[in-house]
């Protein structure tokens, strides 16, 4: 069966208790909740993991060798300044899909920049917390049919 890792970074523990006007009212267990669905849905299995700490989101792609299919990533404010997140996924050689619930290039200048773009398969933004399942999508078709 196919699995995926779908991986959250800093704050994201935070969904749904505050600044519901930018990340809106959703928890990340109803996020995990909706993935779960996605994948059942699909035939595929996934892993949902968060962490604050970027040694441990490093350490969790390098683990995913091997073990996953592909990672969805929402690396949080280390999109914006993790060389080591961006050569922890070129290390792994599976296919990244970067994700954000807000729409990064509406916002601050600081945001426009991503660490993880240049290596990523592909990019979902500005959905909120729809983008996790589109994500799933992409990635499963993307591996199903490559290019
Ligand atoms: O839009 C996204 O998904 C972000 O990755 C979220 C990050 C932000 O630094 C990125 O630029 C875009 C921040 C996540 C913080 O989440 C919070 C949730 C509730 C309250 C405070 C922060």
């Amino acid at each position: 069966m196919m699995s995926f890792l779908i991986l959250n970074g800093p704050n994201l523990n935070l969904l749904g208790t505050r600044q519901p006007e930018v990340y809106g009212h959703t928890t990340l267990q109803d996020i995990e909740a909706m993935c779960h669905a996605k994948a059942k849905d699909l035939g595929l299995k996934i892993t949902f993991e968060q962490s604050n700490s970027e040694g441990a989101l490093v350490d969790a792609i390098h683990a995913a060798r091997g073990a996953h299919n592909g990672i969805i990533l929402n690396a949080g404010a280390y999109t914006h300044t993790s060389v080591a997140l961006m050569d922890a996924i070129s290390s792994v050689e599976l296919p990244v899909v970067e994700l954000h619930l807000s729409n990064i290039h509406a916002r601050e200048e600081f945001r426009h920049r991503s660490y993880i773009a240049p290596v990523a398969l592909g990019i979902i933004c500005g959905f909120g917390a729809a983008g996790y399942p589109l994500a799933i999508e992409a990635l499963n078709g993307h591996i199903a049919a490559p290019g």
